[in-house]
């Protein structure tokens, strides 16, 4: 039998969705659990079957892809890729039903099997190959990039280990190696033959007749693999190819055969080391030489890749920019500025200023943060040691582009807009400007924050490069798929227009007065909560109300994300109850989820806060479930999609003007929470589009925060003068929440005493007050349903298509297809 179903087109164009029947979609399966698998169905495991009904749907996803590739080809339009050390993927079964439009089909066959679709969704690993917002927006833009139809490909990494998974040890986060390709994955090609050799170290030579030699030390093989990434009714399939480092010969054959085994080996184990851990912090350039050479390594080969495609259609390389557009998201992959010239002037002999003026044009990259610490810089000798020739031709660029500067007598300073720091140190964020067509920020806020801060000079010498493009969410992921319920009442409202054009979703906002859809609503809520109840006790084993307020703080565990300061209105909270338990109180669920860097002892800390004043908070009879705390360990994207729709309250309290835009902001509202935060990153814009009354916003601005930092703020006097935050602090101290360890978080207080660099003490008072007028807002059903439905209603322009849209227009020059 032939295992691969027919697409029956004869129904019309492209975008329509495929007539499948389920009786033929269910024989796929059977064939493919039989000569794929090689299992009998009496003999299967749910793993089996899993893979079985994966490789049935991957079929599907092919045929599609063929087309589109070929499509391309033929087309001649210009490709967009994307560039990006981290691709936070998740599965991806659900996803690839959803978006071809089958799941009805795949839901009978699967009931005809007699297996469970959940069951078997929940068998595939999560590709967390990414840290968290970087990288998931990385995941969407393939998303929506296929959906618009935009030939484009993303480039990264295929790490065998992706982010680390943690466990909770008597409340501390312990790290554990990700193996998500430890059972064998459906999605992925690997293509042995598309294969590029990388270099690292060695010498620079000229032969006096202007060619330049790189004799390298070192060289590794980058060997692609491919995952086609399905857009909206599969009219279009992109590819996200990833690189894996393997050694260019497989064996030392002599010192094996002098039975010298391990050091036979050795190469091997180098090459494959560069692709086999991410690394897991996302705010800090760690790592040094084996993260300078992964930067290098996937950039190289992705490059390679990029003008290997070009030249089979093309034979001018001058005329590059007007069919390749690069995206470098953030610095991780600016080495493309100098690998690019590289290429164009050593191997296709183009002298530098031609090769830079088609480097510029080409390239154009997205700051995600304005933290000095994670802006990267590389030491100049590591530098010269990895990449040699990079080195030369970085230092022609930085002088190149100061020469170019000086004559146009603008009031910069020198220093500020050297790529090369006092000879020391590369700054990459100055790298990726100069190499740049368009450099981009991911939110208003964050953009002009660019413009008045890291790259102030570098706005006054090119004021046309920098420019906005508000992060998104695909619609498809994070409404569609991960909420049945609300999707099913949307469809039936206002039809499916939305999933493809989410601003659509507006022509719900008149029903948010309509008692029964609001009834509705709150009932697929409802549901979505019970989902969540379950999962926390099946995870922690804590039992908690479904219909108390669910309170969510989901996201990297950082300092500026000011967890900490969720955890002090929790105490606060806690002893407010405690003092007075027959007052009215809200009841209300925290709910918490996110992991730290192994390296970042005080974030750590703040785990280890919240697991121990869950315990004492949970096991209290005097506070039952008016207050309880939920530590969900192993945050990841399969966790998000049952959390999110479940959510009451999206915790966005980040010290202003520090997140650069936040995305899980966006994916809560869309999902009827309603936001506490700070006028920061998105929120801002979110605040716009769902109005004051359907938001709670407290606390500093960012002009507030800088003028406090630059006035030198007290944290002694506000904590003096403001008990409930007082009481809060003492208790952490005091051993309420660590009887064994009285001194365990003198540290946290002693900093909050002290610096306080991220104000959570200034913004306590106003957070704590504006939680207590949620609480009673949130008795009012009626009234905050209708609100729900508005953030719903109101947050279609963050969908990740519309994001996309503007790249495409201001950054790549390209036109969608859709
Ligand atoms: C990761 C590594 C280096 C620099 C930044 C990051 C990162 O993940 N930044 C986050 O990017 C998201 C997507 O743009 C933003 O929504 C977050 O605010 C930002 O912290």
């Amino acid at each position: 039998m032939n295992d691969t179903i027919r697409i029956d087109e004869a129904a019309g164009s492209a975008g329509q969705a495929p007539a499948l029947t389920a009786e033929a979609f269910r024989e796929a399966v059977r064939a493919k659990l039989k000569y794929a698998v090689g299992k009998d169905p009496s003999r299967a495991t749910a793993k089996d079957w899993s893979m079985a009904l994966s490789l049935a749907v991957r079929d599907q996803v092919v045929e599609r892809w063929f087309e589109s590739t070929k499509a391309s080809h033929a087309g001649q339009k210009k490709h967009v890729y994307y560039l990006s050390m981290e691709f936070l993927i998740g599965r991806l079964l659900n996803d690839a039903v959803c978006n071809l439009g089958i799941e009805a089909q795949v839901r009978t066959a699967c009931a005809e099997l007699g297996i469970d679709y959940q069951a078997q969704l929940e068998q595939e690993s999560d590709a967390a190959l990414g840290n968290g917002g970087l990288g998931r927006l990385a995941a969407c833009f393939m998303d929506s990039m296929s959906t618009l139809g935009i030939p484009a490909h993303g480039y990264g990494i295929r790490y065998d280990h992706g982010l680390f998974r943690q466990r909770f040890h008597d409340g501390w986060q312990v790290e554990e190696p990700e193996d998500w390709l430890v059972s064998s994955r459906a999605w992925e090609f690997e293509r042995a033959e598309m294969a590029y050799l990388v270099k690292f170290g060695g010498q620079i030579s000229f032969d006096g007749h202007g060619a330049t030699y790189w004799r390298a030390d070192e060289t590794v093989k980058a060997v692609a693999y491919d995952t086609p990434i399905a857009g909206w009714k599969g009219r279009h399939v992109n590819t996200l190819r990833l690189w894996a480092s393997r050694p260019v010969e497989v064996l030392d054959l002599g010192r094996f055969n002098h039975g010298d085994y391990m050091s036979a080996a050795e190469k091997t184990i180098r090459a494959e080391t560069i692709s086999r851990v991410l690394y897991p912090d996302d705010t800090t350039a760690e790592g040094k030489e084996l993260r300078l050479k992964q930067e290098y390594f996937f950039t190289s080969a992705s490059l390679q890749d990029i003008l290997r495609r070009y030249l089979e259609d093309n034979d001018d390389i001058r005329k590059l920019p007007e069919q390749v557009a690069i995206q470098m998201n953030d610095t991780h992959p600016a080495i493309a500025v100098a690998e690019l010239m590289r290429i164009l002037a050593d191997d296709y002999r183009l002298t530098f200023p031609e090769a830079f003026e088609i480097t510029r044009q080409c390239l154009s990259y997205t700051n995600h943060t304005l933290m000095p610490e994670a802006l990267e810089r590389w030491n100049t000798n590591l530098f010269r040691k990895v990449l040699p020739r990079h080195m030369q031709i970085i230092e022609w660029i930085d002088y190149h582009h100061l020469a170019e500067v000086q004559g146009r007598n603008l009031p910069v300073s020198l220093d500020n807009i050297r790529i090369i720091e006092w000879g020391s140190e590369i700054k990459m964020g100055s790298l990726a400007f100069v190499g740049s067509r368009r450099v981009n920020g991911v939110s208003a806020l964050h953009t002009e924050l660019m413009k008045q801060t890291v790259f102030k000079d570098y706005h006054l010498l090119y004021p046309d490069r920098i420019v906005n493009e508000t992060n998104g969410i695909t619609p498809r992921r994070w409404l569609y798929e991960c909420n049945p319920g609300l999707r099913a009442l949307l469809l039936e409202a206002i039809g499916d227009g939305w999933v493809d054009n989410l601003e659509k979703i507006e022509d719900a906002a008149k029903f948010a007065t309509d008692a029964s859809f609001r009834d509705k609503f709150a009932a697929a809520k409802q549901a979505n909560k019970v989902r969540l109840a379950a999962e926390i006790e099946r995870r922690i084993g804590l039992r908690v109300d479904p219909t108390a307020l669910f309170d969510v703080q989901i996201k990297r565990m950082h300092e500026y994300k000011r967890q900490l300061l969720n955890v002090l209105e929790t105490i606060a909270l806690y002893q407010a109850i405690r003092r007075g338990p027959g007052a009215e109180w809200t009841p209300r669920v925290k709910i918490f989820g996110g992991k730290a860097a192994p390296g970042y002892q005080i974030a750590k800390r703040i785990i280890k806060l919240a697991n121990d004043v869950a315990r004492v908070v949970n096991n209290d009879p005097i506070i039952g479930d008016r207050l309880k705390v939920a530590v969900l360990p192993n945050y990841n994207v399969s966790l998000a999609e049952v959390i999110i729709p479940a959510a009451d309250l999206s915790e966005q309290i980040s010290t202003a003007g520090m997140e650069a835009s936040g995305t899980g902001n966006m994916k809560l509202a869309l999902n009827g929470a309603l936001t506490i935060g700070t006028l920061d990153g998105a929120n801002v814009e979110i605040a716009e589009r769902v109005g004051p009354d359907n938001i709670y916003i407290f606390g500093l601005t960012a002009d507030d925060v800088a003028g406090l930092r630059q006035r030198g703020y007290n944290p002694n006097a506000t904590i003096d003068s403001d008990p409930t935050l007082k009481g809060a602090i003492d208790a952490m101290v005091n051993g309420t929440f660590s009887p064994d360890d009285h001194g365990r978080f003198n540290e946290v207080a002693d900093r909050l005493w002290h610096t306080d660099w991220f104000l959570v003490t200034a913004d306590f008072q106003s957070y704590f007050q504006t939680q207590r007028t949620v609480d009673v807002d949130y008795r009012d059903k009626t009234r905050w349903t209708e609100r729900s439905i508005l953030n719903t209603t109101k947050v279609g322009w963050f969908s990740s298509d519309r994001t996309i849209r503007g790249y495409s227009k201001d950054v790549w020059g390209v036109e969608p297809n859709f």
